[in-house]
């Protein structure tokens, strides 16, 4: 595997031994049907406890189960995940990072006692809903209400784009709270076979395809009172929630880059054209040389960006710049990877043109590549392009 500056020497046990679990874990488990899932449109419901069994969900989370291992060991792991397909990267980030954080760092004792144990394990199956039909890039527009009564909250809208949302047991809403003063978003735990709650599936994707999509629609849900996250309110509570997927998702890419890379050197060495391998063309060492440098720079980023994480010294604006050019170069060399492999490329054979449409999904979520430039340049000058 390409780790052409010699990373692997400064891991610890630990860390070697969660990436070579995942590692395995895709090979033995998950390789095999992806493409079939791909296919197929589905993904491997079967195997989320085992991802739970494993440690797969929130690792890097202390207590109530999860182990407190460190950022790097987590990053590894969405490395390896998405080296396989970015599908089951999504399905580890959105329980991980997008479930049990928010409960972890906002809720109540009795929430956590609830569902972390349930959720680390694979047992129960969580979504985040944030975006709305008409407020994607700009979730602080949310028309979803939350309206306190006496036996606890109302809560009315339509989520739209949620991962897992078909399959989940609870959805992490975020809604306006119009009973308070400047009807601020606050957290809303909903679980999903309550009435006035449909998750309807989104069929017909052509990326992200063995990964399930859907809505969240709510119409006159009731939760209880103790339901709503306490210790949060504003669109601080959400976005502290993304900037922990997108650390996942800087890592992840560079494990599909890495996937694509591998793939088309192991094509490039076999396939002979004009009387010999086709990776003896200077042209395509080119080629080979640019990718492995750039999943190279992408990797180092990626490294310290957890090392920042480790000593509390991350900010949001550094992990928007490891999402925006970890997946940008991802998607970029997907592409590269797939015409490396000919007309066999854009079979469900070889993976870069699975790898290639994914990217799409995920240069779009979780802050779209130009949201990210754009938080980039206000942290650059001080200036908010989006207000
Ligand atoms: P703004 O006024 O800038 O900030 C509001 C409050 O939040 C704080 N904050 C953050 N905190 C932690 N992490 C971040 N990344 C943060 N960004 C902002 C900020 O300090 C402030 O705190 P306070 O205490 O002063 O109140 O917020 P805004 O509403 O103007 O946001 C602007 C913008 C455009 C950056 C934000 O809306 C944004 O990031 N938009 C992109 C939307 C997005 O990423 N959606 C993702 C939906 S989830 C998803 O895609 C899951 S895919 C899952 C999968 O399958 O893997
Ligand atoms: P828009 O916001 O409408 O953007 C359209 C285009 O306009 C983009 O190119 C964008 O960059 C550009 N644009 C928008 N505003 C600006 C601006 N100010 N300046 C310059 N350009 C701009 N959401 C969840 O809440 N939970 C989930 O689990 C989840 N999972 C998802 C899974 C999939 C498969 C997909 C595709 C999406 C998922 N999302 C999820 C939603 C995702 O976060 C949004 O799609 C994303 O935030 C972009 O919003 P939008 O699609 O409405 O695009």
């Amino acid at each position: 595997m390409l780790d052409y500056v010699g990373l692997e020497a400064d891991l610890s046990a630990e860390e070697k031994l969660i990436r070579d679990t995942a590692r395995e874990f895709v090979a033995e488990e998950v390789a095999p049907d992806i493409a079939d899932h791909y296919e197929a449109g589905t993904f491997p419901t079967e195997l989320i406890p085992e991802m739970g069994e494993l440690g797969f969900y929130a690792p890097n989370l202390e207590g109530y189960g999860s182990p407190n291992v460190s950022e790097r060991a987590y990053g590894l792991l969405m490395q390896e995940l998405e080296a396989c397909d970015s599908g089951l990267r999504s399905m580890a980030s959105v329980q991980g990072a997008l479930v049990m954080y928010p409960i972890h760092a906002f809720g109540s004792d009795a929430q956590k006692e609830a569902w972390l144990p349930d959720l680390g394990q694979g047992e129960a199956v969580g979504c985040f809903g944030l975006t709305e039909p008409a407020h994607g890039s700009n979730p602080s527009g949310m028309e979803t209400t939350a309206e306190k009564d006496a036996d606890g909250f109302v809560l009315n809208g339509e989520k739209t784009w949620i991962t897992n949302s078909p399959i989940a047991d609870v959805a992490v809403v975020w809604a306006k709270l119009t009973s308070e003063e400047g009807s601020p978003v606050r957290g809303f735990l909903v679980e999903t076979d309550r009435d006035g709650v449909e998750t309807p599936k989104i069929d017909d994707k052509l990326s992200m395809r063995a990964s399930v999509t859907g809505g969240i629609v709510l119409d006159d849900a009731r939760v209880p009172e103790e339901n709503v996250l306490p210790e949060v309110s504003g669109m601080k509570g959400p976005l502290s929630c993304l900037t922990q997927a997108r650390f996942g998702i800087a890592w992840g890419a560079v494990g599909a880059a890495r996937d694509c890379f591998e793939t088309a050197r192991e094509y490039q060495t076999e396939r002979d054209q004009f009387g010999g391998p086709i990776a003896r063309f200077q042209i395509q060492q080119e080629k080979l040389a640019e990718m492995a440098t750039q999943i190279t720079l992408a990797q180092l980023l990626a490294y310290r960006l957890a090392d920042l994480k480790e000593r509390g010294d991350l900010r949001p604006q550094q992990v928007s710049m490891a999402k925006r050019n970890n997946v940008s170069m991802a998607r970029d060399q997907a592409r590269i990877a797939r015409e490396m492999l000919g007309g066999n490329g854009i079979t469900t054979d070889y993976s870069p043109m699975r790898h290639m449409s994914n990217l799409e999904t995920v240069y779009t979520y979780e802050g779209t590549h130009d949201i990210h430039s754009l938080i980039l340049g206000e942290d650059l000058t001080g200036i908010a392009a989006f207000e």
